[in-house]
């Protein structure tokens, strides 16, 4: 029985063995099966996450862009506003220096003196004969003026004697008025203005005497031109303040009169926004569009317009040192064929019976 015990150990113990072993492997493969699915869930995971970066990293470069765009937007209107803020500031600062520096300038030569005449070229006469007579304010009473009233006397302009009619400079006083404005008179008689139509028909319908008109152009740059007339009327309010003008001289041209016979402005009526003589009747084509009123046209300024003509130098003064759209027209005046600029203007009136004429 013992060699029978020792016969079965000698066979079950290799039994065991291989047992053992085969449930050793299956436990490893289970193991590795197990460690593997772990792995393959892990690696899924990476492979998800590297999917999402990668999605990501396609799509926040857009969703960044965006924002950016956005950001980048916000700045450039915000630095657009800021910018057109110290544009209009810059602006305002010039106009108030030249306010400033015109109270400055002004204080003695623009006093109004006590002396008087019928206009300046009388107060030249009768003041200036015994000592010169400095350019500035003075009060005139003329023929037929129920009133007196000042006016700017240019003194040293071709041997003086000039009233100042119309001033432009700065662009600070407005000439968009209205009839009984452009009638009465309107502006700074030290800066610019207008002096009225009502005051130059009293100057120029005295008895016994005749005007002369110059006109006298700046450009933006600085350089200068004139149209001289050596004759200038208007007649009464009835008339609407027609303008007669004599023969031209001068290097700017005939802009009163035009190349044309409908640019002739010469003997038309004064016109306003609100008091239309244009002579568009119903309607003009100017530069291919229909015009009812050149006044309208030229922004409601007041001028003796024709159709609507080449002169108006009470358009809108457009100069601030930066941009230049002009309305103040003078456009026979050219350069390169189109017309010149202008920035300064000034129209004054003096009898032509003055000895130093010419
Ligand atoms: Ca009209």
């Amino acid at each position: 029985s013992s060699l029978l015990q020792s016969k079965s150990l000698k066979f079950l113990a290799p039994l065991a063995l291989i047992c053992g072993t085969l449930i050793c492997i299956t436990f490893i493969s289970l193991l590795v099966k197990n460690i593997s699915r772990v792995m393959k869930t892990k690696w899924m995971n990476i492979f998800l996450l590297k999917e999402i970066c990668r999605a990501l990293l396609l799509n926040m470069p857009e969703v960044q862009k965006k924002l950016v765009r956005d950001m980048m937007d916000d700045q450039q209107s915000s630095l657009d506003y800021l910018s057109n803020q110290v544009n209009e500031l810059m602006n305002k600062i010039v106009l108030l220096n030249t306010v400033i520096l015109r109270k400055h300038l002004d204080p003695l030569p623009y006093k109004a003196v006590q002396s008087h005449g019928l206009d300046c070229t009388h107060v030249k006469d009768t003041v200036g004969s015994v000592s010169k007579t400095p350019s500035g304010l003075y009060i005139i009473h003329p023929e037929g003026s129920n009133y007196p009233f000042e006016v700017l006397c240019d003194m040293d302009f071709r041997g003086g004697g000039w009233t100042v009619v119309q001033k432009r400079a700065d662009g600070i006083v407005q000439f968009q008025r209205t009839w009984s404005e452009y009638l009465d008179g309107f502006g700074d008689l030290t800066g610019e203005f207008w002096l009225g139509l009502r005051k130059i028909f009293d100057i120029v319908n005295q008895k016994a005497t005749h005007f002369s008109l110059y006109v006298d152009l700046e450009s933006e740059n600085d350089k200068h031109a004139y149209a001289s007339y050596d004759g200038f009327w208007i007649e009464d309010e009835a008339c609407s303040f027609k303008i007669h003008l004599g023969h031209y001289s001068g290097n700017a041209g005939d802009a009163f009169r035009g190349y044309r016979r409908e640019d002739n402005q010469n003997s038309m009526p004064f016109s306003t926004f609100d008091v239309d003589n244009d002579g568009c009747r119903p309607m003009c084509t100017i530069k291919g569009q229909p015009v009812k009123s050149c006044s309208n046209f030229s922004d409601n300024t007041g001028w003796w317009f024709n159709k609507c003509g080449l002169a108006n130098l009470n358009g809108v003064h457009r100069y601030t040192g930066r941009f230049l759209a002009t309305g103040i027209h003078w456009d026979t005046w050219t350069m390169n064929k189109k017309p010149v600029k202008i920035k300064s203007v000034s129209m004054k009136i003096r009898r032509t019976n003055y000895p130093y004429f010419h």
